[in-house]
């Protein structure tokens, strides 16, 4: 952590200039396939690829982005109930890049033995992916940062890895409630040094922020 406060660019709706929102449609809607699913970090997939992938607490709608942000119905599989995604997914899109889905923490249901599970395959895969160049990081925008969305940006911080924030489920929570949620966001965020400091809001619901995501996204596949 860091005692020096950081400021952020927020993206709210398409307040960003027009050239800055030229990502490249085709690299997120043409050919995606599927790789794999895995429980280890020895089945990380071998190779140069360049890598991202969506953390969040269960439920968020982590899955949901994957599916939004390439234009598919559900390439990533998506449930009303917590705990849907079980493994780490790889899917590869342009050739060489990976979106990668991860399977979501601070589900109450689970036992102590499968919350240890999931900590340990996580947090290998951070220590382990040499490809991996941002963790986008799933808020609910009617809940905010969470202790468990905590401790997971300390394992971040640990592992050196950058990490972005975005906020899901927009259309759930009235703006004004919400200007209370990112005052106390951006107080937490501001104490980690790998937090990038750009914040995107989105609804998969009601389409937005897909446009600043895919520009966010671009940046970082070029
Ligand atoms: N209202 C609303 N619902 C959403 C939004 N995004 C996702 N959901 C819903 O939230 C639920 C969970 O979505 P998922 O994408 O499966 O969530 P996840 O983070 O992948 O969940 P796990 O795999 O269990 O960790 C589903 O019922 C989605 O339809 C959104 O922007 N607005
Ligand atoms: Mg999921």
């Amino acid at each position: 952590m860091t005692s020096e406060k950081q400021e952020f660019n927020f993206y709210i709706g398409n307040e960003r200039k027009i050239e800055d929102l030229k990502s490249n449609h085709k690299l997120f809607t043409g050919q995606i396939s599927f790789i794999k699913g895995i429980k280890s970090f020895q089945d990380i997939p071998e190779g140069d690829f360049i890598e991202i992938c969506f953390s969040g607490r269960s439920n968020v709608g982590k899955s949901s982005l994957i599916n939004f942000l390439t234009g598919r119905k559900s390439i990533a599989r998506t449930s009303k109930t917590p705990g849907r995604t079980r493994e780490i997914n790889f899917f590869r899109i342009d050739y060489n890049k990976h979106l990668v889905d991860l399977p979501g923490y601070g589900y109450a249901q689970v036992s102590k033995k499968e919350r240890q599970a999931w900590f340990k395959m996580v947090k290998d895969y951070f220590f382990y992916s040499h490809n991996l160049r941002r963790v986008f990081l799933l808020i609910d925008s009617r809940h905010g940062l969470k202790p468990s969305d905590i401790d997971l940006m300390k394992i971040l911080e640990e592992a050196a890895i950058s990490f972005q924030l975005i906020f899901t489920k927009y259309d759930k929570i009235k703006p004004i409630d919400f200007e209370e949620i990112k005052k106390n966001t951006f107080n937490k965020l501001s104490l980690f040094a790998n937090a990038f400091p750009e914040v995107i809001v989105t609804s998969t619901k009601k389409n937005i922020g897909i446009e600043n995501l895919r520009a966010s996204i671009s940046k970082i596949f070029v």
